[in-house]
């Protein structure tokens, strides 16, 4: 009687313990999936950091630009340097509207949207630089304004 009762007890404790358990998962269960969803969203953030906004360049040479294609991801910042011995205008296409990236218009230079534009809205002479954050995704063709025989292309993913 004495080994059915603590048997009885056991089974009990057993059962209770499965019931607990089964209603109240330990804490570190219960926090395993948000954590785990906070962790993936920090993961994609902090790989955005690490990885995004990065800067690139591309060098303007008397040839041209270099490289001529470039991938890039969203929020990116290319550098356009002018290495070589003329200026170099660098806008999106088409020539000569420089329409084709969102919200870019030749005519919007000088005004107060002139810095959303992929655009550098006059030459950049040797020497200096012009930079571009690209926040639109797409393949954006671009050219020199001064030399439409220069152009390029910056792939946004
Ligand atoms: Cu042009």
């Amino acid at each position: 009687m004495k080994y059915i009762g603590i048997i009885g007890v056991i089974g009990v404790l057993f059962i209770l313990g499965f019931v607990i358990l089964k209603n109240n998962p330990p804490a570190d269960i219960e926090e395993e999936l948000p954590v785990a969803e906070v962790a993936e969203e920090e993961g994609q953030e902090e790989g955005a950091v690490l990885e995004s906004p990065r800067t690139h360049t591309v060098v303007f040479t008397d040839e041209g630009y270099n490289p001529k294609q470039l991938a890039i991801t969203q929020g990116d910042t290319v550098v356009f340097k002018n290495e070589g011995s003329m200026p170099t205008w660098p806008a999106t296409a088409m020539h000569p509207t420089h329409t084709i990236y969102p919200g870019s218009d030749i005519e919007k230079c000088g005004t107060q949207d002139e810095a959303g534009l992929f655009d550098a809205c006059r030459g950049i002479e040797p020497g200096k630089e012009w930079s571009f954050r690209f926040q639109e995704k797409g393949a954006w063709g671009f050219h020199d304004h001064l030399n439409v025989a220069h152009t390029g292309k910056i792939t946004v993913e």
